[in-house]
């Protein structure tokens, strides 16, 4: 069964004026599109078909870098489309607030962590909130498509909200200011996505 691109949860012009219409309807319909189309590819003929794409990632060291590419490219999209939401913004709240507060001190200092982790990250990759190996949230980044899952990772564990910092993610409204998306696009976080998410990886 080859990996499939799911249409967007939302309208490509939902998350205006934070993420522009242009960039989401490119950056879903021709570079997600692509990841999906690309990793079938290289994963045809290959032991790595008919894997999901967590056994694929959690072994990725055994693959190519086309499947290392197109297996993290798919992975961290669908990942990123569904914690991003109209209605988003605000605050994380129960549980899962409590565990933010209580790894790093306040909401506030979570956003600063990731904000810097995206910054910072040279070239293109990714900013991860994650819960790590020992059950505890950590802030980490990737360069390219990798992620936390892979077995190449710096940082290993569950990936429960992700930041694209691609300039395919932000450049036809940002431009080279890299800092103004990273903070734009708290306003349309769907912190109730990444609770559920946080409660999955626990
Ligand atoms: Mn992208």
């Amino acid at each position: 069964m080859a990996f499939e691109l799911k249409a967007l949860p939302y309208a490509a012009d939902a998350l205006e004026p934070h993420i522009d219409k242009e960039t989401m309807n490119i950056h879903h319909g021709k570079h997600h599109q692509g990841y999906v189309n690309n990793l079938n590819k290289a994963i045809e003929g290959t032991d790595a078909e008919g894997k999901s794409l967590e056994e694929i990632l959690k072994n990725v060291s055994k693959y190519s870098a086309g499947v290392r590419n197109n297996s993290g490219g798919h992975y961290n999209h669908k990942l990123f489309w569904s914690i991003l939401s109209p209605n988003g913004g605000g605050e994380p709240t129960g549980e899962f607030a409590e565990a933010v507060k209580s790894a790093f001190g306040s909401f506030e200092e979570l956003k600063t962590k990731l904000k810097e982790a995206g910054a910072t990250r040279f070239g293109s990759g990714w900013a991860w909130l994650i819960v790590d190996n020992n059950g505890k949230l950590a802030v980490t980044s990737t360069p390219n498509q990798d992620n936390p899952v892979m077995d190449v990772a710096e940082v290993q564990g569950t990936p429960i909200f992700g930041i694209d910092v691609w300039e395919h993610a932000y450049y036809l409204k940002y431009q080279n200011k890299r800092p103004d998306y990273l903070e734009a696009i708290f306003n349309v976080v769907d912190w109730e996505a990444v609770a559920k998410n946080f409660a999955e990886a626990k």
